[in-house]
């Protein structure tokens, strides 16, 4: 077995806790000092930063929503002077505005660890080229995974998202070893691979770490199958740090969350009750090391399991479950979160009915999405010039907001099924 940081990742529980009481002491106090939000919320709740000192008071505290960091934005929660800040990133939220995050030097070091023990589970060493297919950029992933292959020492490929013919290059010619991309990309990859009769056999790669949207253990076959690799999870969210926050060691059986930098609750999102080992509900991180943008209890609304029991690769992290889905509907697709509230505003913004349907499919490996729009009677009698131009100016509109394509179709009034209840905007047909 081989890991990065052997005493930590296999450090008895009572170390670990021992490590979390302390940190969360710390940084309770830190964004008591540092950020209005915590101070009012605490203050309100009659918390005080000496009321925390293990880990059982972190009930006491407040949760953080997503809400929460939009209300704030852009800087608001940051817990540290801009000075000491040496990176932003970001996420897209609901109203198509991005939640920002920062780091400090010592948080992408941390970020770096974390990600290195990843890279390390997979069997990777300072040999070894990282191909980082990942998105650089305000995305996490790309930055985040590269952080943890320079940490190591490993031989970095920043290759970024797209263009996948030159991809396939790549790693031919500069004999990839270890691939990390999203699971639905890798699929493209393979499925590319063969139809440019490429035999990935020959080829050095030979594990992937996947993550940044949902994916099954048919995927996982797929994946292997397809580009001759064994098939990694990771998991991780903008607001926490970005990939990393848990990561799947060579067992397979869920991921091991980063305990010695985030403290994960399973929670019932309606009663905000704990829930024992093995029980679904949302996941909840607190950060308990970062200095630049600390978050106590964030909801993260995706909903998965836990399990304290031991795992054969001698980590002692607790584990969580692939997430199983989310309280909200936050779309993925092709790894891009999408609210259909995005995509309602931009039918609204141009004048268009609210009468529409998202239809997301895949097709062979990849996500699509589709955007149904009723016309409205006055428009209906339109030129068919007219129309197309419409369902264009919608297209670019969607694509530069979103950042994916969407195909728009135009359909006749009263069309799109109407509802007594809640309207069902978004028709996942990768949901079986
Ligand atoms: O997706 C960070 C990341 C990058 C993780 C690269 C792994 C690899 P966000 O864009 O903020 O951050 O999206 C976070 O993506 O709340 C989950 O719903 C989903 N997600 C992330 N990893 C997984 C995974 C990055 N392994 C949101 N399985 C999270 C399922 C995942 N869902």
């Amino acid at each position: 077995m081989a890991y990065f940081q052997k005493e930590i990742e296999t450090a008895s529980r009572e170390q670990i806790t021992e490590w979390q009481n302390q940190r969360l002491a710390a940084t309770v106090k830190r964004v008591y000092d540092n950020v209005p939000l915590y101070r009012e919320r605490m203050d309100a709740a009659g918390v005080k930063p000496e009321d925390i000192k293990t880990i059982e008071d972190l009930k006491k505290l407040p949760y953080t929503s997503k809400q929460d960091l939009r209300d704030t934005y852009p800087y608001g929660m940051f817990a540290a002077p801009m000075e000491d800040v040496v990176r932003l990133h970001a996420s897209s939220g609901t109203t198509g505005k991005q939640i920002v995050v920062g780091y400090t030097r010592h948080d992408l070091d941390v970020w770096g660890e974390i990600c290195a023990r990843q890279l390390v589970a997979v069997g990777a060493t300072k040999k070894d080229k990282i191909h980082v297919s990942y998105g650089y950029g305000l995305f996490t992933g790309g930055l985040g995974l590269h952080g943890g292959a320079e940490k190591l020492g490993c031989v970095s490929i920043p290759v970024s998202s797209g263009n996948t013919e030159r991809q396939l290059t790549i790693m031919e010619d500069f004999g990839s070893d270890v691939l990390c991309c999203t699971p639905s990309y890798a699929m493209y990859l393979g499925e590319s691979a063969e139809k440019k009769g490429l035999d990935t056999s020959k080829l050095p790669l030979r594990a992937g770490i996947f993550g940044a949207e949902p994916w099954t253990e048919e995927m996982r076959q797929s994946i292997e199958k397809s580009l001759n690799i064994k098939a990694y999870d990771i998991y991780g969210l903008t607001e926490i740090m970005g990939p990393g926050v848990s990561y799947e060691c060579e067992c397979q059986q869920g991921m091991h969350v980063n305990e010695d930098h985030f403290i994960i609750e399973i929670i019932n999102p309606e009663t905000g009750e704990h829930m024992p080992d093995g029980e679904k509900g949302e996941i909840v991180f607190s950060c308990i090391t970062k200095e630049a943008f600390p978050l106590l209890r964030f909801r993260t609304k995706d909903i998965g399991t836990i399990t304290h029991e031991k795992c054969a690769c001698g980590r002692t992290f607790v584990r969580m479950s692939k997430p199983m889905g989310r309280t909200d509907d936050m779309l993925i697709i092709r790894g891009v979160n999408v609210f259909p509230s995005q995509i309602e505003t931009v039918l609204l913004q141009m004048d268009q009915s609210p009468n529409y349907q998202i239809i997301v499919d895949r097709v062979g490996v990849l996500d699509t999405l589709e955007v149904q729009v009723e016309l409205t009677e006055d428009k209906f009698s339109d030129t068919v010039a007219e129309i197309a131009k419409v369902e264009k100016d919608l297209t670019e509109k969607l694509k530069s907001l979103l950042g994916i394509a969407a195909k728009v179709k135009l359909v006749a009034p009263g069309t799109i099924a109407r509802s007594e209840g809640k309207a069902k905007r978004v028709i996942d047909k990768r949901k079986k």
